[in-house]
């Protein structure tokens, strides 16, 4: 039986929640977590478990880990380390939500070691979303970036290998940690974070597919495509072929589709059954991989082909990686 005191309480609780503004009333008790895609998601989950960890905020958060990614390690796929395209330039994208809508992006930016930083300042000093190429760097530079040459010699000497054949053919992403010395042309770090408080925010940044077109772009800074947050669903990012989730606005279908119910390993099928349903031959010679987590913390994802790995990370531990199941479960290493 609940005292009177309790029940005054639970009741200005409850009236207090109506006249909230919408989105403040999800505010939540459950515990921080961070996810994100592939091995490398690990020690970046780490990064940004050092913010959340002393209860900082989910964006920072997830800046914090996107920046490790960036320059924290070297591979081929995401920052400094980032391949080029195939006339030699490294060009980075990258994109950053939070829960309540505001988001920014940078696409085709040159020389910036940091493009997620990059896409915060678009968030929250201009009145933009996404800035691309020249414009970005200028941007840029005006908030204290430094320009610098990404291109290193292990990227160059993998493109003058690559200019031998000049053969642009995505390859199939597998976990990367089982393949050293692998050919793959394509990763993604996607991020997504929940704080004590009940925000969410995302993260995605990746140099593209390596050897693309001059000026190609692909999902990872476009909001809704590789990226989406809202704090009353959820979010969802993505990795893989672009193109496939430019053209079914993928992460933003996942989080409609938890949105309705789905949990977010549902969510994340569907929305790679939509990708085969509307492209069957093509789905078959590429790789696409969703992530999503809802507002209670509960984690999912599913991927066109064997092999994507994701890593999640909270207060009870700080390393899982785990295997995503798949539409296609032929192993092609
Ligand atoms: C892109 N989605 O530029 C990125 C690349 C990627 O796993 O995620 N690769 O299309």
């Amino acid at each position: 039986m609940p005292s009177r005191r309790t029940f005054l309480q639970s009741s200005l609780l409850a009236a207090g929640a109506a006249a909230l503004p919408r989105g403040f009333a999800q505010i939540r008790a459950s515990g921080a977590k961070v996810v994100s895609t592939w091995d490398f998601g690990v020690p970046a989950n780490q990064a940004a478990w050092a913010v959340l960890g002393k209860g900082g905020s989910a964006i920072d958060a997830v800046e914090a880990g996107a920046r490790w990614a960036e320059t924290g390690q070297c591979n081929s796929t995401v920052g400094r380390c980032g391949y080029p395209d195939r006339d030699g330039h490294v060009t980075l994208d990258a994109s950053i939500m939070k829960g309540d809508g505001s988001c920014g992006a940078v696409a085709a930016i040159e020389g910036i070691d940091h493009p997620i930083s990059v896409a915060r300042k678009v968030m929250e000093k201009t009145p933009h979303v996404l800035l691309v190429a020249e414009g970005a760097q200028q941007f840029a530079v005006s908030e204290g970036f430094k320009v610098q040459d990404l291109r290193t010699p292990e990227a160059e000497k993998a493109w003058k290998a690559w200019l031998k054949t000049s053969k642009y053919q995505p390859e199939i992403n597998v976990e990367r940690r089982s393949l050293p010395g692998n050919s793959e042309n394509h990763d993604t770090i996607g991020m997504l974070a929940l704080d004590k408080e009940g925000r969410m925010a995302g993260a995605c940044t990746t140099s593209g597919m390596a050897w693309k077109m001059r000026g190609r772009v692909g999902d990872s800074p476009i909001i809704g495509a590789g990226l989406y947050v809202d704090d009353e669903v959820g979010g969802a990012t993505a990795s893989g072929v672009g193109e496939e989730m430019i053209r079914n606005a993928a992460s933003f279908l996942v989080v409609e589709l938890m949105r309705q119910g789905r949990s977010p390993a549902d969510a994340c099928r569907e929305a790679i059954e939509r990708v085969v349903h509307k492209r069957p031959a093509a789905s078959k010679e590429l790789q696409v991989c969703f992530l999503a987590m809802n507002k209670d913390g509960q984690v999912g994802a599913f991927a066109l082909h064997k092999g994507f790995v994701y890593a999640v990370c909270d207060a009870s531990k700080q390393d899982a990686l785990l295997p995503s199941q798949s539409i296609y479960t032929t192993d092609r290493t």
